[in-house]
């Protein structure tokens, strides 16, 4: 039906005139996206039964978030015929970029971690690579936010449209897990075996999503679970409407927290609801004996939220398996592998050991026979109490999920240089001691075919009529784009494309949000989760400075600003509350400021998702990354925005470092503190507010202005802004690194007024974004970690 322009015509039509509200755009969107799926089943089906007879090594990647963004226009481009659809389409008065909006965008993931997990799967499956998802299925995904006199709101986001789900139910690979009970050990065939009785039993529905790769040969499948009703007694006393309230929940809603850890119960419920039903489906699909799980399958766990996959593992191995513990211990740890995404103490899982063991008795047990073997192996070492203790898996009354995910895994890798230097030598520097071999570096990447081909077709056309296309499907060949810095026209047509860009966001923010931004003027976009060491505080209180100046310089007058914002505050993180809302009451004050507003703009868009996102980086000139050093593990954003020929302003932390690396000195503007300088200042407390305010008159202003409620519209608004930076003493060094922030704004200003330097300067980070793909990423982890083997025959 995708065969010829003229074919998809018809049969669209045909389909299309069958349903009821033909007139609908929706009615379009579930036609095209029906067509799509009877289109991809065919070779998922294959791949399925490829796979299997095979018998390749499959990998399975765990994780609480899955961040796909939509999904009709992603497979279109991946079965390789977006254009032709579009032309088609076109031509009988439809426009694909509206039927495509009409999708409900899945909103399973807070940032990073999850947009991470969809890049992933798009690459394993563009690879050829057998490697499928395991999820959650949220009803409620990430909040929708809603801004209300500058106030952050929450409303529920519900994406699921059952009749146009791109998740398929599978009713008879349905899992039960179980919960709560008691262990009692009893004689079953002759041993003893631990039971657990008077369990809440809960059923694992899974829903299985096609993830087709580049080239539509591959199709892997991300599958996520749905939390029901198990039709099995209730233990004595518990109430029908209680269990099933209490079941519903687990799947119910995707936590809102980015970079904190919620300690609730239900959190730990989902994850190993999560752990469970995917093991089971892992042990139970298999046809080779258990001995070999290694040899066949690979676990990769996003972070520690899965983490209880190690115990599981060694539950159903030995429990329902009938294995012995030094046996399915060697099973596990040679499966089961980690990556570790932050160095946040606040988002370090520690369980409370009391709540563990009420919630799943029998894993508690496993967990602390974990730790028992492996103290004992640690005694055996001359070390002194406190480095005992780093290696304890269960500590001071909660169980350390880090700790147990490093000495369950065979390997464990941070997702940035720096980050995972970090690791081994401070955070996990015990462990790393203990294990020497275990601890690895692999950077993080974007699918540069949704971040650059879909999301920018334009610079698309450009760099292949230059380079041809060959960066599509190798990126690392975008080098090729290096001589074209210096081409006069090369760097006109790369002025147009940005141009063009700048003019489609504007266009959209009109009609979306009703402002008005200027094209002509720099777009500086600052997008992502908003968090005290993201330091979107410091942008504003940057932009205050330039407020201060521009009233009080008559030569001042620089070129203008478009300060773009984007991002969601955790519903309970109050700092980051008030900073959004200071954001916002800047951006009346500034943009209805007489003189201001012809140098400066302050856009806040509302509701940052994946699909604004990617309007967003292809419009920007200027990315913002200023975490302070070492506190961003990696960041994905900085990597979309230097694809997209953006240059970045940013400190010295995460994957701005090899950013960094990769372009120079001279094409990326970088200032502040070093990881190093501000992990001194930590270890020795020895830095105060007060010394960086002492000399600057500047800083004392607009200190004053800020804490009298003048940016903010009110004192109230910023009170937990002046506890952090106040009574804290500033833990994230917002005004230690002010002063040389702004100077960075103005070595960058001075440089954007000379068009051949800036645009040169664009084009090479264009060129040199390449090895952050995500194919790059994907591959280390297939050829160091998992020992994938590429499937015969996926590219034709
Ligand atoms: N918040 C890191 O903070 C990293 C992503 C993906 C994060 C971020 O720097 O790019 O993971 N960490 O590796 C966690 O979510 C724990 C994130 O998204």
């Amino acid at each position: 039906m995708f065969e010829t322009k003229e074919r998809f015509k018809k049969d669209f039509m045909m389909r299309l005139e069958q349903r009821e509200e033909r007139e609908s755009l929706h009615a379009a969107y579930s036609v095209l996206s029906e067509m799509v799926k009877e289109w991809i089943n065919d070779d998922w089906q294959a791949n399925k039964r490829v796979q299997r007879e095979e018998a390749h090594k499959q990998l399975y990647y765990f994780s609480i978030e899955f961040l796909t963004g939509r999904i009709l226009g992603q497979n279109l481009m991946n079965l390789s015929v977006h254009s032709l659809v579009s032309d088609g389409l076109e031509e009988m008065g439809f426009s694909l970029a509206e039927i495509e909006e009409q999708e409900l965008e899945p909103g399973l993931g807070n940032g990073g971690l999850g947009r991470l997990a969809a890049c992933f799967m798009d690459s394993l499956a563009s690879l050829g690579l057998p490697g499928h998802g395991y999820g959650i299925r949220y009803k409620g995904g990430l909040f929708t936010q809603v801004i209300k006199d500058g106030y952050q709101g929450e409303t529920p986001t519900h994406w699921i449209d059952e009749k146009e789900d791109w998740g398929m139910r599978q009713e008879e690979l349905a899992k039960n897990i179980p919960f709560y009970g008691n262990v009692h050990l009893e004689v079953q065939d002759n041993r003893l075996k631990p039971v657990l009785r008077n369990a809440v039993w809960v059923k694992a529905v899974p829903y299985d999503m096609p993830v087709v790769g580049a080239g539509g040969k591959t199709v892997n499948t991300l599958r996520l679970w749905q939390a029901e009703s198990a039709s099995y007694p209730l233990p004595e006393g518990m109430e029908q409407d209680f269990y099933q309230q209490a079941v519903s929940e687990i799947s119910d809603r995707l936590y809102p927290d980015d970079s904190q850890q919620a300690g609730k119960v239900l959190r730990l419920r989902q994850q190993y609801f999560l752990c469970s039903s995917s093991l089971q489906t892992i042990l139970q699909e298999r046809d080779y004996p258990l001995s070999e799980l290694p040899k066949h399958v690979a676990i990769q766990i996003n972070d520690t939220h899965p983490a209880l996959a190690i115990p599981e593992l060694m539950r159903l191995l030995m429990d329902e398996q009938g294995m012995v513990w030094e046996e399915a211990w060697e099973i596990t740890t040679h499966t089961i592998s980690y990556t570790n995404h932050t160095i946040l103490q606040e988002a370090m899982e520690r369980w409370d050991s009391a709540l563990l063991e009420a919630l799943l008795p029998r894993i508690y047990m496993i967990i602390q026979e974990i730790d028992r073997r492996f103290r004992e192996k640690v005694l055996e070492q001359d070390l002194d109490e406190a480095a005992r203790k780093k290696l304890s898996i269960i500590e001071g009354g909660a169980v350390h999920m880090a700790t147990l995910a490093v000495v369950g895994s065979y390997k464990v890798n941070g997702v940035a240089r720096l980050h995972t230097d970090i690791l081994k030598m401070r955070e996990m520097k015990e462990l790393n001691d203990y294990f020497p071999h275990k601890f690895h570096n692999i950077t993080n990447g974007i699918a540069h075919r949704r971040w650059l081909v879909k999301a920018n077709p334009e610079l698309t056309g450009l760099i292949s009529s230059a380079i041809g296309d060959e960066w599509i499907r190798e990126p690392i060949k975008l080098h090729g784009l290096n001589p074209f810095a210096g081409d006069p026209s090369f760097l006109q047509d790369l002025q147009s494309v940005k141009l063009l860009k700048k003019r489609q966001l504007a266009e959209w923010i009109r009609k979306q949000h009703g402002a008005v931004i200027d094209p002509e003027s720099v777009f500086d976009a600052h997008i992502k989760r908003v968090h005290g060491y993201k330091r979107q505080l410091m942008n504003i209180l940057h932009i205050q400075l330039l407020f201060n100046h521009l009233h009080s310089d008559r030569n001042f007058r620089p070129h203008p600003r478009t300060f773009i914002f984007g991002g969601k505050a955790a519903p309970s993180y109050h700092f980051a509350k008030q900073v959004l809302k200071l954001i916002n009451a800047m951006a009346d004050k500034v943009n209805n400021d007489p003189l201001a507003k012809n140098h400066l703009r302050i856009l806040f868009i509302e509701d940052y998702s994946v699909s604004k996102a990617e309007r967003i980086f292809p419009a920007s000139d200027v990315s913002e990354q200023i975490s302070t050093a070492s506190k961003e593990a990696s960041g994905t954003g900085n990597m979309k925005f230097m694809m997209n020929g953006a240059v970045t302003i940013g400190t010295y932390d995460g994957a701005n470092v090899e950013i960094v690396e990769q372009v120079g000195e001279d094409n990326a503007f970088i200032f502040g503190l070093s990881a190093k300088q501000v992990m001194q200042f930590e270890k020795e407390k020895n830095y105060f507010t007060n010394d960086t305010l002492a000399h600057d008159p500047e800083l004392q202003l607009l200190m004053s202005q800020l804490l009298n409620g003048e940016l903010s519209g009110g004192e109230g608004n910023v009170s937990y802004i002046k506890k952090q930076l106040v009574d804290e003493n500033d833990p994230f060094f917002v005004l230690k690194d002010l002063q040389p922030y702004r100077k960075a704004h103005e070595r960058l200003l001075s440089v954007y007024e000379e068009p051949s330097a800036w645009l040169g300067i664009s084009a090479v980070n264009i060129a040199q974004s390449g090895i952050f793909s995500s194919d790059r990423t994907i591959q280390q982890y297939s050829d160091h970690v998992w020992n994938l083997e590429e499937l015969t025959n996926h590219y034709t």
